[in-house]
This record gives C-alpha cells, sequence and structure tokens, in this order.
C-alpha cells in the first residue's frame, strides 16, 4: 500500500511539473522571423507568444550591431490579444539587428528571455 502512495505521489508531482512547464509564455513566432533577411526595414517587430502575457512586465527591445537602441520603447501586449507583444522601430538602415525579448507568465508569473537577429539587406 506504502508503494502505491508513492507512485500516485510521484506521478501527481511529474504532472504538476509539466503544468507549471506549459505556464511558461515562449515565442511561438514573430514578423521578421528569427534569421530572416528582409529587404523592406520593418517598422514594426511582432512576436506570438505561447501564453497571456504579464503586460507590465513583458517587454521586447531592438539593437544594432554596436548595441544601440532602435526602438521606440513603446513595446507592449495587443489589449486584443494578450498572447500577442509588439515594439515600434526606429528607421532601420541596412545591417543585422538583435531582438531581446523577456515575456512574463500572466498566471504564473513565470519569467522567461530570448534573443534572435534578423537582417535587412535593400
Ligand atoms: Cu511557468
Amino acid at each position: 500500500m506504502r508503494n502505491i502512495a508513492t507512485v500516485l505521489l510521484a506521478s501527481i508531482f511529474s504532472l504538476a511539473a509539466a503544468t507549471a512547464a506549459f505556464a511558461h509564455s515562449e515565442l511561438q513566432s514573430s514578423v521578421p522571423a528569427a534569421n530572416a533577411t528582409v529587404k523592406d526595414a520593418p517598422k514594426t517587430i511582432e512576436i506570438d507568444f505561447s501564453e497571456e502575457l504579464n503586460p507590465k512586465l513583458s517587454k521586447i527591445e531592438v539593437q544594432d550591431s554596436m548595441g544601440m537602441t532602435m526602438d521606440k520603447g513603446d513595446s507592449h501586449v495587443s489589449d486584443s490579444d494578450a498572447k500577442h507583444m509588439s515594439v515600434d522601430l526606429q528607421s532601420l538602415s541596412a545591417g543585422t539587428y538583435k531582438v531581446l525579448w523577456t515575456s512574463v507568465a500572466a498566471d504564473d508569473g513565470h519569467k522567461l528571455t530570448g534573443t534572435y537577429t534578423f537582417t535587412v539587406q535593400p
């Protein structure tokens, strides 16, 4: 009986761990896409996440190859879609840019960060 209880408890714990992992808000897709080369300089960065975001703590920043800020500092989660975040960009010339995102899941407050680059090549 004791063994069954232990196994049961173990499976409840691993289920809980799997559920918690789902609550992390991962990057699902972005425009421009990670590692993309685009002809026209984008005016915004758009990212869709796997879970609803905390709008106060989640953000996107964009830097040029020198580490200069190239976004307009207006990163925000969409009012109509809490999984969607965007930021407006200054005018980008040819070059490679780095997108740095921070997602904080609305439900459990778990934080993730990530970066990717894209290239503007008119
Ligand atoms: Cu989580």
